[in-house]
């Protein structure tokens, strides 16, 4: 087919990390949730997910390819988020667009992420987050894509902000009011750092999706947490986020992760994400802010054993220095860290003595330090684009 035929688009999205985390839903179809979440987008120059969406009349029907691979494309989650897309496009294009046509076009889909699944890392936010974009973009729909990446996944329509990002659980039962929205941009606390210490794991998790239904219909704990505490932790996160203080934003992560730990422990069959070595890393910090008498660090746990740390620039260097003496790195000439640059710091004796950690050597594969960072991108540059002139992946 001719190139002329053909539209495509081709856009960047970020990773996000929830400080107040999203678990558990009021509606499965929907995607609605029962509390409200808040994230830090991370920057894309370390994480992110790059999608390509092209349509053309000639297409005969919608296609995807995620990390090089044929996926089915009839699956529902997918689906909902065509169905969606469209349905904006036709009310836009109904309202004076410039082809009443396009939102029929069959669409071709590629998506690469830049950063290993193996690692573990959550991608299908990022994932969901740029599908949702590149096909606005490419059926130029100018619409709120809360609902269109909501669909695809819960967390995926606060990776449509940089910055800061809170999605608002919404009351309506039609999910219209359960949107996505900028707490503050990414400017607004340039100090802030992100650490991500890929644990190594052997054993596969309890997906997100069942586990949290299994916690909705199982533990009481979730729906207190939920009721009772979510509404009040997310007034003071935005307040942590406003003013930029470190030690009471860090200590509510840290509580808020632990909370939803904790409600995966009281889920039956009991859910747990994190393993021994999350458990040391948990203490390192702890130790680490005893020992300085404030809370410099902070960690964060999702569905999986990964530790995400929040700090403040200064403090990288030493914390990173301590993260090496109680994980020591296998020599196996991968480096490891990954990321920020970051100016070594030695480990003074009196804070060896105060972490008190016998050694775990390998416990920890790598460390990815980034920071917060903006929202979904454009690529103007069409040798970005993952499909071709046929619109196949090149
Ligand atoms: C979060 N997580 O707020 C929480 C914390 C994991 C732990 O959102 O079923 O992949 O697609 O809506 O968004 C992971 O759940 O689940 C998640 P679905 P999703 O980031």
């Amino acid at each position: 087919m001719a190139s002329a035929q053909l539209r495509a688009v081709t856009c960047t999205a970020p990773v996000n990390i929830a400080v107040i985390k999203y678990w558990g839903k009021r509606d499965e179809e929907l995607i609605l949730p029962i509390n409200s979440s808040l994230s830090v987008t991370l920057h894309q120059d370390q994480l992110k997910t790059t999608t390509t969406a092209a349509i053309s009349k000639a297409f005969t029907e919608d296609r995807i390819w995620l990390n090089g691979r044929e996926e089915d494309v009839t699956q529902p989650r997918l689906q909902a988020c065509l169905r969606e897309i469209r349905r904006l496009a036709k009310k836009q294009k109904s309202a004076g667009g410039e082809d009443p046509l396009t939102p029929s076009y069959k669409v071709h889909v590629a998506s690469v992420n830049n950063f290993p699944t193996a690692a573990g890392l959550a991608s299908s936010a990022a994932g969901y987050a740029c599908l949702a974009y590149a096909l606005a973009r490419v059926y130029g729909v100018d619409d709120d894509l809360s609902e269109v990446a909501r669909r695809g996944s819960g967390s995926a329509c606060r990776s449509l902000y940089g910055g800061f990002v809170e999605w608002q659980m919404g009351q309506q039962a039609d999910g219209k009011d359960s949107v996505a929205r900028q707490v503050a941009p990414e400017s607004h606390w340039p100090e802030l750092r992100v650490l991500i210490l890929v644990v190594s794991a052997e054993k596969k998790q309890t997906g997100s999706t069942v586990g949290m239904q299994t916690s909705v219909d199982t533990s009481a704990l979730l729906r207190f947490r939920a009721e009772k505490v979510v509404p009040a932790r997310m007034a003071e996160m935005v307040r942590c986020v406003k003013e930029r203080d470190f030690p009471a934003f860090g200590q509510l992560t840290m509580k808020d992760s632990n909370q939803f730990h904790a409600t995966c422990l009281d889920t039956f069959p009991p859910i747990s994400y994190l393993n021994d070595t999350s458990r040391r890393v948990m203490q390192l910090v702890h130790r680490f802010n005893s020992h300085h008498g404030q809370t410099k660090v902070a960690y964060s746990f999702d569905a999986g054993p990964n530790a995400v740390i929040f700090t403040l620039d200064h403090t990288v260097p030493e914390f990173l220095a301590a993260v090496k003496h109680s994980f020591p790195p296998e020599a196996n000439g991968d480096p490891f860290l990954k990321g920020l640059p970051v100016t070594p710091a030695p480990l003074s004796d009196a804070l060896k003595a105060a972490l008190a950690m016998e050694p775990s050597p390998g416990a920890i594969k790598y460390v990815i330090a980034t920071q917060a960072g903006p929202g979904p991108q454009t690529l103007d540059n069409p040798q970005e684009h993952l499909l071709g002139p046929d619109g196949l992946p090149k």
